[in-house]
This record gives C-alpha cells, structure tokens and sequence, in this order.
C-alpha cells in the first residue's frame, strides 16, 4: 500500500500578522505530497478548541508553537507513520485519541489540525484528484452530492472590532453579491465596490489604511455610519443595491458585551439584549441585511433564539463564536432554534473529520453554510477546496485585497474554470 504515511514534519512559519504557526508536511511511500498550515483568530470565541502557544516570553512575545510543532514532529509522527493517508478518518482518531482532551489543550487543535489537512491533502496528491474533489469524496453526506456551484463571497470591506482600528465596535461591514451570479462575476463586484469605497474614504478624509483581513480600518463616528459608507460606495458604481449586492455584519458581539451590556458608539447608553436586537432590527429596516453573525454575545441562548424567531425568516443568523464548529454547540443551536446559519473553521474544533461532521449536521437540520478563514492567515489555499467540497452556500475570505486573502479568491477562480471546462 503505498498510500501508507512515510513521514511527518512540522516548522514554525509566521503568519498574515507576523505571529508566529504551524506548517506541516505528510509524505507518502508513493512520494506524493501534502502541506498544510494554520490560520489563527484574533476575537476568538470561549469554546473554540485551544490554539498552543509557547508563552514565552522571550520569543515572540510569547506567541510562538515551538512546542506545538514538537508535539506533531515527536508525539503525532511516531504513531501515525505506516498508517493509510486515505483513510482520514482513522488518522483524526488516533489524533484525537492521543490527546485525550475534550477542547485539544494538550497536544493543541493547531498542531492537530495542520496534521490533519496535510494528510488529506498528501492523499489528494496520490489519487491523482483536484484537492476539491478528493475533500468532496471524503466529505459523504455533508457534502450534496455533486459539486456544481463556487459558494457566494462575503467581502469583508471595513474591519472593525479587534480587526480594525479601534473605533467601530463591529467587527465585519460585509457586502454580498447576489447568490446567482458566477462567481467571477461576484468577485468582480466585490472588487469595484472595495475600490469605489476607498475613494469615497479618501474624499471624506476619514483615513483608510487596511484592518487585519484587508477591509479598510477608518476614522468613522459610528457603525451605522460604515453602512451608509457602503452603500455610498454601491451607489458609485452600476449595481443595485437589494438585486446585485446585498450587505451583512459579523457584530462578533462577545468581544464588546459588558456585564451590564452592550456599549456601542452609536447610543450613549448601555444597552440590554433586548435593546440591542432592536437597534439590529432597525439597522435592517434600513439597510435590509442578508446576514448577521454573531449579533449576540456566545452565551446568550435566549436572546439568540429571541432574534432568529423574530427576524430569521429574512436574516441569515450565523453563529460563530456561539457555534465555533462544535457538533455539541450545534445540536443545541438546533434544538433552541438560536440560529439558521453556522460560520465553519476547521482549527476551531481542530481535524478534518469532525469539521466535516458538523457540516453533515447542519446541511440535515437546513442550516446554511459558511466556510471561513480567519484574521490571521498564510497563503495556504485548502480552505476555498473545502468549501467547494462541502457545497458552502457562502465563503468568508475578507475583503477582495492583500495577498493571504486574494490567495484564496484566486484559487476560486481556477476551480471555477476547471468546473466549467467540463
Ligand atoms: C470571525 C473571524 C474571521 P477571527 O470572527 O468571523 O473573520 O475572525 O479569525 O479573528 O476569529
Ligand atoms: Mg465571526
């Protein structure tokens, strides 16, 4: 069987923010190849599986994965060489298994997860297959059965929150190209609107240098003031607002609740739950919004509940932070009707397999799909393959701009081809 693991590596790269991850390379007996490596959240959610870090201060500022690295190169390696690359799921559970863990805080969901991907990805190489179509046939029923459509991008144009300058509470001012456009087409639209609302920026002095996921960071009052940027900016160009292009927000509300509520800049007072889902309500009689995650705090079932019930018929209410691509998290998301979407990040719950367990749950429990990178990224590609495989509904890779995040739109394109050329 020369499908059989040969070896193992992993190395300390840096990432899109200059800190420091895992990239890790499975070879085969067949010579065949896969690397993979680690993107990293800045708003990180409470439940997401636990991201080693060295906490040394001496290097990195504590930031580097000298001992997660390790952890693949002495402790992963020596049990998973000789094992079949395309059987992915035995090399998840022996993983799994070896930590021991419930949240991967011994060996690290980082060091698990760029295990993981590299050995699909080794295992794509020898088969010969496209890394969509291999991830496609591992991916059973979480996938609908045939790939037929690039998911629909949400461009992150202005980064607020942790990714942003510091004065806009919300974390993602997102816009949408309609869901039946190719998806050339919708990158080209995200595209032109980036640029038309850097201009508009530039004119109102309201200084546009980039936030962390390559959407613009600017000097704004309020968040309400950022919608009416972009829809400033759809104006400029010739598509139409609610037909073309529609707009969407990650809130990414843990990261500014307080104990006693929400403080926005857009109200002088704290706000209750209650408060705040109807100032989202009203930003949506204004600005019809397609889609909002994370618009409450991870742990407020109830109000979640409260905001799908009341507006779920027409918003996509994606959980995040609530979900973090946990398969318990998500049962009870279903259970309680807290949410119709879920944002999917393979090192929020750390291997390909339950990745693409939770996908199967959510796609029987019609809960649409969000493929996701994260704020800290490397230039690897295998999250746009996945979420081809998977059959995503949508994709999140920022905005249409800085190389990390057009690395993945780029890969788009040429799986767009590929599937048109057939
Ligand atoms: C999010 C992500 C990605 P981070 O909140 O959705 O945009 O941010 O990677 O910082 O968690
Ligand atoms: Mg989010």
């Amino acid at each position: 069987m020369d499908s059989k693991i040969y070896s193992i590596s992993a190395r300390e790269i840096l990432d899109s923010r200059g800190n420091p991850t895992i990239e890790t390379t499975v070879m085969l007996t067949s010579g065949y190849r896969g690397t993979a490596s680690v993107p990293s959240g800045a708003s990180v959610g409470k439940y997401e599986a636990v991201e080693l870090r060295d906490k040394d201060e001496n290097r990195y500022n504590g930031m580097g994965v000298l001992a997660a690295v390790a952890n693949v190169n002495a402790v992963i390696a020596p049990k998973l060489v000789g094992s079949d690359a395309l059987d992915q799921k035995k090399a998840d559970k022996i993983m799994i298994a070896l930590d021991g863990t419930a949240n991967k805080s011994k060996l690290g969901a980082n060091s698990i997860v760029s295990v993981s991907l590299a050995v699909a990805a080794a295992a794509a190489s020898h088969t010969k297959l496209p890394l969509y179509r291999y991830l496609n046939g591992l991916a059973g029923e979480a996938a609908l059965t045939k790939i037929e459509r690039i998911p629909t991008p949400l461009f992150n144009i202005i980064n607020g929150g942790k990714h942003g300058a510091g004065n806009l509470n919300f974390q993602e001012f997102m816009v949408i190209p309609a869901s039946n456009k190719r998806f050339s087409e919708a990158l080209r639209i995200g595209v032109e609107l980036y640029h038309h609302l850097k201009q508009i920026l530039s004119y109102r002095n309201a200084i546009h240098s980039v936030g962390d996921e390559g959407g613009f960071a600017p000097n704004l009052f309020t968040n309400l003031e950022a919608l009416e940027l972009l829809m400033e900016a759809v104006k400029a160009t010739k598509y139409h607002f609610g037909t073309d292009v529609f707009f969407g927000m990650d809130i990414a509300a843990s990261q500014f609740k307080t104990p006693g509520g929400y403080r926005i800049k857009d109200k002088p007072q704290l706000l209750s739950g209650r408060q705040f889902i109807d100032y989202l309500k009203e930003l949506n009689s204004k600005y019809r919004l397609l889609l909002l995650e994370d618009p409450l705090e991870e742990d407020d079932w109830v109000g979640w509940a409260t905001l799908t019930r009341e507006v779920g018929k027409e918003i996509l209410v994606v959980g995040d932070d609530l979900l973090v691509t946990n398969r318990e998290r998500l049962m009870r998301a279903i259970a309680e009707k807290a949410c119709n979407a879920i944002l999917l990040k393979p090192n929020q719950i750390g291997s390909l397999t339950e990745f693409l367990d939770v996908v199967a749950l959510a796609r029987k429990n019609d809960i649409k799909c969000v493929v996701s990178h994260r704020s800290g990224e490397t230039n690897d590609t295998f999250i746009a393959d996945l979420a081809v495989a998977v059959a995503a509904e949508y994709v999140k890779f920022g905005a249409p701009a800085r190389g990390e995040r057009v690395a993945k739109y780029n890969r788009l394109l040429q799986i767009e081809k590929e599937l048109s050329a057939q």
